[in-house]
Parts: C-alpha cells; sequence; structure tokens
C-alpha cells in the first residue's frame, strides 16, 4: 500500500469524509455486501461487487445496483478467485461480507497485495458521524452463544428507557442499514460474530462484552486459537465498561488483555451471588453491585429471574444479567431493565417446547448449531432422546456426549456427515442406541436435501422410542447447511414434522 493510500483510508472516519472516487472491491452480496456496496456508492466510490452465486436473487440485486451506480457487479465463481481491477486500477480498499474467510483466494491475495481488508462493521464505524445527524453510540455483543438473545434483550431494555435503539449486526439488520436509518438512532446494540469482528479494527464501543467462548467455526478461523482472539477483539477501545462472565476465566482474561479507553471498568456477570463490581442473582432477584454509588454494601434490584419466563434456562439468566450490564453502563434506570425483561419476545427456534404428545415433550432447539449450546439445552432435560448432527464446522464433539451420555435414551442422528458425532457417541456413550436417518434422496452421490423429509424421518423415528416423562430435544449441535436452507428452515420442518404426529392418531379417528 502506498503512503498515500494509507494516509487518505486514515483520514476516512466520518460519513463527510473524501469517499469519492475511492477504488474498492466489495465482496458478496448477501446482506451485508449489499448494504456495504449501497453504502459506498451513495458515498461516491467506485465500487466493483463479486459474488460467487449467479441466481435470480443475485442478478436481481445486481440490477439494483447498477442502476443506482455501482462501476461493476461480477457474479460467478469465476470471479472470486483474484482480485479485479476497478477501472482498470488497482483496487484501494476491500470490503468483505463476514462469511469470506481469510483463506479465500480473492482476500488473501489483497492481503498479500497491502491493500486494506475491512468488514462492513469496520465501515459503518467509520462512517457513523454525519454532519446533522445524530450518531449512535455502540454496545457491542459477541460471544459462542446467547448472542442473538442478548442484543435483543438490551434492545428491549433500551426502548423501555424511551431510547431510540435498535438491534443489529449478526442478529440480521445489517449495521449500516442502522447507521443509515434516516431519522436515527441514539444507541445501537451490536451483535458481533467472531467473523465481524475478525474485520474489524477501529471500533470504540461504549460497553462490550463476550458472553462465552466455546468450539465454533474452527474451519473459517483456522483454529481454535485464532477464534478467541477474533472474539477477544470485541473488548478494544471499549470506552466504559467491559463486561465478562465471571463464570469463564477466559471472558476476564480477554478484558484484562485487552487495550481499552483510559478510565473503562471491568464488570462481571454470574448467575449466582455477585462479588463488588458484578452483576448477579440473589434469591431469585437480578441485581447490581456495578453501576451503584454504594457498591460495596448495597446492591439495586433489576428484576426477578421469573421476569424471564415460566422455565428459565441458567444460560437466559446470564444473557439477561450481560444485556443489563451493558444498558447499565449506557445510564439505563433499573425500573427500565425490568420493563425491557418482561417486554422482550424470546427468539424462535430456542429451546421451543413445540408439543406435548402422549406425556412426551417435544422441544425445537434448532439454534443449537455448536456442542455449547447443545449442552446448554441437554442439561435442562433427562431422560432425553436427542436429534443432532449436520455440518459440522470441525468442531470435536467428545466433551459434549461423554458430559450428557448418562442422560441420553437414544440418539437418531441426521446430517449428510455426521461421522464425528457419531465417533464421539461410539466413544463416550457405547451403550446409547443410535439410530441414523437416511440422508434423502441422492444425486450423483450428493444429497439433494430434502430437509423436510429427513426431518419427519428423525421424528417418526424419535416417536418410537420415547415414552411418557421422556424429552425428544432436537438440538443438532451443527450447522443446518448441508439438509436446510438455514437453522429456521430445519426448526420449521420440526415442528411441521410434530404436528403431524400430533394430528396423527385424530385424523385416524
Ligand atoms: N460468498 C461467496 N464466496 C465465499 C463466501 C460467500 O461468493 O467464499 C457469497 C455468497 O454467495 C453470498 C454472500 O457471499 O451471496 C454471503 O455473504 P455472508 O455469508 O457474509 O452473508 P450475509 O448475507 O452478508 O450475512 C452476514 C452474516 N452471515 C455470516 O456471517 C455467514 C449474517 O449472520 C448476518 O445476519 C448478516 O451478515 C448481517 O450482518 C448469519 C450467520 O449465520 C445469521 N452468522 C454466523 C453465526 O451466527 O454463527 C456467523
Amino acid at each position: 500500500m502506498t503512503g498515500t493510500n494509507s494516509s487518505r483510508l486514515e483520514s476516512l472516519v466520518s460519513w463527510d469524509a473524501d469517499w469519492a472516487g475511492l477504488r474498492v472491491v466489495v465482496t458478496g452480496i448477501g446482506l451485508s455486501g449489499f448494504s456495504a456496496a449501497d453504502t459506498l456508492i451513495e458515498l461516491g466510490a467506485r465500487v466493483v461487487l463479486v459474488d460467487a452465486r449467479e441466481n435470480e436473487e443475485t442478478l436481481a440485486k445486481a440490477d439494483t445496483l447498477r442502476i443506482v451506480g455501482a462501476h461493476e457487479v461480477l457474479l460467478g465463481q469465476e470471479h472470486t478467485a483474484a482480485l479485479p481491477l476497478v477501472g482498470g486500477e488497482p483496487a484501494e480498499l476491500v470490503v468483505t461480507s463476514p462469511g469470506w474467510s481469510p483463506q479465500q483466494p480473492l482476500l488473501a491475495e489483497a492481503a498479500r497485495a497491502g491493500i486494506p481488508i475491512w468488514g462492513d462493521v469496520e465501515l459503518a464505524w467509520r462512517v457513523r458521524h454525519r454532519a446533522g445527524r445524530r450518531t449512535a453510540d455502540w454496545l457491542t455483543i459477541t460471544g459462542t452463544n446467547g448472542k442473538t438473545t442478548t442484543v435483543g434483550l438490551a434492545e428491549s431494555m433500551l426502548q423501555a428507557a424511551g431510547l431510540r435503539a435498535i438491534a443489529a449486526g449478526n442478529v440480521g439488520t445489517p449495521v449500516l442499514d442502522a447507521i443509515r436509518d434516516p431519522v436515527g438512532y441514539d444507541v445501537i446494540a451490536v451483535e458481533l460474530s467472531s467473523f465481524q469482528l475478525h474485520w474489524s479494527s477501529s471500533l470504540s464501543p461504549l460497553a462490550s462484552v463476550c458472553l462465552n467462548v466455546a468450539q465454533d467455526h474452527v474451519d473459517w478461523h483456522g483454529s481454535f486459537e485464532n477464534y478467541l482472539a477474533d472474539k477477544a477483539k470485541v473488548y478494544a477501545n471499549t470506552q466504559i465498561a467491559c463486561v465478562y462472565n465471571a463464570e469463564q476465566r477466559e471472558t476476564e482474561a480477554m478484558v484484562e488483555e485487552a487495550d481499552v479507553v483510559e478510565g473503562c471498568r471491568a464488570v462481571g456477570f454470574t448467575t449466582g451471588i455477585p462479588a463488588v463490581s458484578m452483576l448477579g442473582v440473589v434469591n431469585g432477584l437480578l441485581v447490581d453491585r456495578a453501576f451503584i454509588e454504594d457498591r460495596r454494601r448495597s446492591a439495586a434490584e433489576l428484576g426477578a429471574v421469573s421476569d424471564l419466563g415460566d422455565v428459565v434456562p441458567r444460560h437466559l439468566v446470564a444473557n439477561a444479567l450481560a444485556a443489563a450490564a451493558l444498558v447499565r453502563a449506557y445510564g439505563v434506570e433499573p425500573a427500565a431493565v425490568q420493563a425491557g425483561i418482561r417486554n422482550f419476545q424470546h427468539g424462535a427456534h430456542r429451546i421451543q417446547q413445540v408439543a406435548t404428545i402422549e406425556g412426551v415433550r417435544w422441544i425445537n432447539d434448532s439454534k443449537a448449531t455448536n456442542p455449547h449450546a447443545a449442552a446448554a439445552s441437554l442439561s435442562a432435560f433427562d431422560p432425553v432422546v436427542w436429534i443432532a448432527g449436520g455440518l459440522s464446522k470441525g468442531v470435536d464433539y467428545d466433551a459434549l456426549v461423554s458430559g450428557h451420555a448418562g442422560r441420553l435414551k437414544a440418539v437418531v442422528l441426521i446430517g449428510r456427515d455426521s461421522s464425528g458425532l457419531l465417533g464421539s457417541l461410539q466413544r463416550h456413550a457405547p451403550d446409547v442406541p443410535v439410530i441414523s436417518v437416511p440422508p434423502g434422496e441422492t444425486e450423483n452421490g450428493q444429497a439433494t436435501g430434502n430437509g423436510e423429509e429427513v426431518m419427519a424421518g428423525a421424528v417418526a423415528a424419535a416417536a418410537r422410542i420415547a415414552a411418557d416423562g421422556d424429552t425428544v430435544l432436537m438440538a443438532p449441535a451443527s450447522a443446518s447447511m448441508d439438509q436446510f436452507t438455514s437453522y429456521a428452515h430445519r426448526g420449521d420442518a420440526f415442528i411441521e414434522a410434530v404436528r403431524r404426529l400430533e394430528e396423527g392418531p385424530a385424523q385416524e379417528r
């Protein structure tokens, strides 16, 4: 990178900076890539966008971007192998979608050439100041599990305090969309995946949290250590409070290592009794011993555990306390924290009770896409007929299986290749029966991925084994994309199959 280019990029820290003519390659035309390209075009940059997928959806998006002024949109696998030129000259910047791994050839080439690579979140941070508009503060949330619940809770608490607030980022609304909202926000609860953190470098949130860490996305990051290092970036440059999980030492260590703004505090959360500078639980009440004057001798009440619902798993309490810590750092009053918890609607597909049929509870936890999330829901039930398997993302299942073998009555395996999980079951739960559901129709040796059929087979198999008092838990500990379009699709297929089972006897009558 030339010195001139480097100083030009360093000066790009507001919407009103000189973006005109900047040569940018944007990778990905999904949610984040589209929002990044659209923003950069509006800023006057020269944008070339690339995506491996060429189908009806991407062609339509490409047309839109061309109409608004994209220099070029290149669709098809062949365009993602090398870094394209922008108007015949080398790119000055690459803005990537989070799903693109650093090993991807185009990105690897940009890195070798010294061309900076930002994620859409980095771009959003840099354009957040805009003359005549309010600048939103950021509260940032990462962690292997519970991020979406925690940003949702934080959003609800902030809104209960009368603030204009939104949950954005990995949760689904690209941060750039929130930044470009014509009315603007006071504060954004930003869910950050490890991918987004990897591609960010100058964020300075008001408060930040890493909820927990466990193995996930090892293939994308190359190793678990790299994944942890990217997660730890959430704390960099935090202004007021770095919130950590007092029950998971790794997150506290991340805070100790972080370079933060002078005066920033470390605040813990625990599902037990809190020490000073922590939030926690006392006699069924959520309490704050961090953001009050007399924290050595007293605590502020933030609500009751029962405000979270009838069945309250421990991790949900932890998520609520983490969200409370973030918004308390922002100055939200205890009453608004409680109101926010009460108003909060839980996301679908997360430990969702679908039906009780002849004494068997059917639970959909399709959102459990990794072993850590599956462990949280397995812990809540006993005995369990467990529906699991799918795309493993290179994780290790041994600890999950050995930790929960005792509660497993049987396992119904789905997934195109669940051999990793099967191996762990054979080693650590050899007496637990395993029923493998065939991956469905195949074409040239590949499953065509009729998820509904696979799930109907899994539900039928589980129904044959489960008896009064058992729970059938669909918490796959794996991603869904080998047989379903998303975890939501997988969850819907499960719900549909359970409903059919419920209606079955009635139809026969
Ligand atoms: N693509 C390529 N080549 C590649 C990789 C992707 O061409 O090597 C293209 C795809 O064809 C597609 C686009 O890039 O058109 C997809 O980009 P993306 O995977 O980054 O997805 P987006 O649609 O931009 O959505 C992303 C997040 N997805 C991922 O990180 C994988 C969404 O999180 C997020 O909601 C959205 O940005 C808005 O910020 C989803 C997710 O699964 C929910 N996140 C993972 C998780 O939670 O575990 C990290």
